[in-house]
């Protein structure tokens, strides 16, 4: 599409804006406008104009009228791909609860006016997450050049249609997609969020919902923080007490539990079927009293200490000098790289403030190499610079404003020479940093973070010194000190996870808070229709309100 053709969803909505401050809407908060005091529509659009969703697209060519899908709606799929009926099944998986309707799934010729699944490996601009959708009285059709693709444009599609169609019982439509074209690509290609099982555990069954949230909003990365001082979440065969054990418990004392390997197959499975990679950590010298006290061999002094509940950070350490830690750490790892299909494996690094300088870097020269030996890359806190990382390692980057300067430039110059950069600042994306000072839930060691502070930062020129190809995208971790139930987590995560998505989804020039917090808005609609619990910041312009 020829580039004077595009038009930039801000421009879009601002213009409608326009219209509705002119008074052309009359009054109403009509569904296009939003309302002219800059409020979201009371009540959702019969047909979402489109491109108004989040992560907002990179191009956005409203045409025609919109698509309608009916009872004889049939979606079409490249019968010659498993992936793409997999993605096929799983948008019919979506839509038939709420439409009721039977959305037979068929080859793509087959499903003239209803939506089609196209495969184009000759697509090249689309890359590997991007697509097309084309949308009219005619049919739609999501052109992707590969099944990752698809699967994004399926999110969009999802978002284009009523949020009633989230529910899962039948709903009243009717349910329309608005005409036109959207072509949309990733900004970044590492977009994630990271979730702390190991202060509290959370089930299979849990961390599969926490990943249907982040699909939503076209996430693809799941970092699994899978070990700490207060739990141990992970069976490893070669030292069984590290979960019988090490994984008793949680902070305040609660049960804990542990992933068996085949349950922890299950959510990389989980993860893969929605195109979104895992990335399991295991927190070492550090964040590792569950470790020491399962195995007393692993103390300096030989002695285990007792389980730890508490919340503090920094008082545990493997031994340094032992050679029975590597013997530990390299099981470890060769266990989980097995079950990693990804690329990663995340050692953690971080608030070792029980090991010295020195022992740091003696342990982490001796324990990168191990990360290579089992075909996999190191990934780890920036604290990594503070020793000279792997080849190729990615550094997560969780400082915050008041982070010294020598400590920036150290990652930076990691950066400058070669580590890839995944920015998770503390007082931006920490989902687990409180809103407010009367956010009852979380954290607030790196200040408060309302939704708009989360949403305002550029992700390419965030660390001065770093080069912006060095940045690979962002993270939102969600630590669970203070976090027990899903409801806990929902409201923490949302909504500034969509804002987060965004920034690493969104082109650069489509950032803009006035344009973003009316689609925020609308989105809680959807939040309701799944169940999600949210926080309702003062600065979004919620419907009703
Ligand atoms: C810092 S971020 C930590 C975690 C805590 C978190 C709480 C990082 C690498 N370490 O151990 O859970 O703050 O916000």
């Amino acid at each position: 599409m020829p580039v004077s053709q595009r038009r930039r969803i801000p421009r879009l909505i601002g213009s409608l804006l326009l219209v509705a401050t002119a008074g052309v809407g009359c009054g109403e908060a009509t569904a296009d406008s939003g309302s002219a005091d800059g409020k979201a529509a009371a009540a959702e659009p019969e047909v979402r104009p489109l491109g108004r969703i989040v992560p907002v697209p990179a191009s956005v060519t409203p045409e025609g009228e919109p698509y309608t899908l009916t009872r004889a709606t049939r979606i079409g799929i490249d019968e010659s791909s498993r992936e793409s009926r997999a993605v096929g099944r799983y948008l019919a998986g979506l839509l038939r609860p709420a439409t009721g309707f039977p959305l037979h799934i068929v080859d793509e010729d087959a499903a003239r006016g209803g939506i089609r699944l196209r495969l184009d490996p000759d697509d090249t601009g689309l890359g590997d997450e991007g697509y097309r959708l084309r949308s009219g009285p005619d049919g739609v059709t999501l052109t992707a050049r590969a099944p990752a693709g698809l699967f994004r444009g399926v999110q969009t599609l999802r978002q284009q249609l009523p949020s009633a169609v989230e529910r899962r019982s039948v709903q009243e439509g009717p349910w329309k997609i608005a005409g036109g074209t959207i072509t949309d690509t990733p900004r970044y290609a590492y977009r994630g969020a990271m979730l702390d099982v190991a202060r509290h555990f959370f089930t299979v069954d849990e961390v599969k919902r926490f990943i249907d949230q982040l699909a939503l909003y076209k996430i693809n990365t799941l970092h699994l923080h899978l070990s700490d001082d207060q739990g141990w979440r992970i069976a490893v065969d070669s030292w069984p007490r590290l979960t019988t054990h090490g994984g008793s418990t949680e902070v305040g004392g609660g049960p804990g539990g542990f992933y068996t390997k085949e349950e922890y197959k299950e959510i990389v499975r989980y993860a893969a079927s929605r195109y979104q990679e895992v990335i399991p950590e295991i927190d070492v010298p550090g964040h590792t009293f569950a470790a020491l006290s399962s195995y007393a061999e692993l103390n300096c002094d030989g002695v285990a200490p007792p389980l730890y509940t508490g919340v503090k950070v920094g008082l545990s350490s493997l031994c340094v000098p032992k050679d029975v830690t590597y013997d530990f750490v390299d099981d470890v790892i060769r266990e989980i790289a097995a079950l990693t299909p990804g690329r990663y494996v995340h050692i953690g690094g971080d608030e070792a403030h029980s090991t010295s300088h020195d022992d740091y870097v003696t342990f982490m020269d001796k324990v990168q190499p191990l990360v290579a030996k089992y075909g996999k890359t190191v990934a780890g806190w920036h604290q990594l610079t503070g020793t000279k990382p792997a080849e190729g390692a990615l550094v997560q980057y969780w400082g915050h404003d008041r982070t010294p300067a020598a400590e920036k430039e150290r990652v930076a110059a990691a950066a400058r020479n070669g580590a890839g950069l995944v920015l998770s600042p503390a007082d931006r994306s920490y989902l687990d940093m409180k809103y407010t000072k009367d956010t009852k839930l979380g954290l607030a060691w790196a200040g408060t973070v309302e939704v708009q502070r989360s949403y305002d930062w550029n992700p390419a020129t965030y660390l001065p010194g770093a080069p912006e190809e060095a940045v690979l995208g962002i993270e939102a971790p969600l630590w669970t000190e203070t976090l027990a139930t899903t409801a806990d987590l929902d409201v923490m995560t949302f909504p500034r996870l969509p804002g987060l998505a965004e920034l690493g989804w969104s082109p650069a020039d489509t950032h803009d808070w006035d344009t973003y917090k009316l689609r925020l808005a609308e989105q809680s609609f959807r939040f309701d229709a799944l169940g999600i619990d949210y926080y309702r910041s003062p600065q979004v312009p919620w419907p009703g309100e």
